[in-house]
């Protein structure tokens, strides 16, 4: 059985939920409370020296981190993701997109947000972090006006990493209602039969 090591409002871990249900794949759900410190104790730094979730443990021991990585590992061989070169360039190219203008920016502003005890933030931050975020969400809006999907109008793993955090932008301080492109395909993710909510425990 696959065992994931995960903290529940994590929208890196949402990924590889999100991409085991798609798949069908049963796996054991290990909550890590990343608030008080648990991902940088000794045993789980042995699975991931850089203290953070999401980990994958697969069968034989094998620990896989960096939801990206994990995500094309689950993906490969599967409807997922494509076979034509091309395809899963602009797979990969979302993909890195999503690292850098996504997570860091939008995932940061909401991460400050929601857990304001945690880190203290100033507002300067909180302003860059808007308009970046600003301007990413208005990228992808006007990618998606145009077709279903990121790319090759199938669904991928590109859009559940997009999708993990872009979704919950609001809790960010990011302002949705006028990206009617992006909120029509939100509604197509999660009507999908293997649709989860981040904040449901899978079972
Ligand atoms: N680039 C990594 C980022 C992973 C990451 O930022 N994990 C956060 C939760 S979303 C974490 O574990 N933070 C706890 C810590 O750094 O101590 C990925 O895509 O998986």
């Amino acid at each position: 059985m696959l065992t994931l090591y995960d903290f529940l409002p994590s929208g890196n871990g949402y990924k590889v939920r999100l991409t085991l249900r798609e798949l069908g794949r049963a796996f054991s759900f290990r909550q890590i409370d990343i608030l008080r410190g648990e991902s940088r104790e000794p045993w789980f730094l042995a699975k991931n020296p850089v203290g953070q979730v999401p980990v994958l443990e697969l069968e034989d021991g094998t620990c896989l981190s960096e939801s990206t990585a994990i995500l094309f590992h689950l993906a490969e061989g599967s409807v997922l993701l494509p076979t034509e070169k091309l395809a899963r360039t602009r797979v990969l190219q979302w993909m890195c997109f999503e690292q850098t203008h996504v997570d860091g920016v939008i995932s940061r502003a909401r991460f400050r947000r929601v857990y304001p005890e945690v880190v203290p933030t100033r507002h300067e931050e909180f302003e860059s972090w808007w308009a970046d975020g600003a301007r990413t969400l208005r990228v992808l809006d006007a990618h998606l006006e145009s077709r279903p999907y990121l790319v090759e109008d199938t669904f991928s793993i590109a859009d559940i990493a997009l999708y993990a955090y872009v979704h919950c932008a609001a809790e960010g301080g990011f302002d949705l209602s006028p990206l009617a492109a992006l909120r029509r395909w939100f509604a197509r993710i999660e009507a999908r039969p293997a649709y989860l909510p981040i904040d449901e425990i899978p079972r």
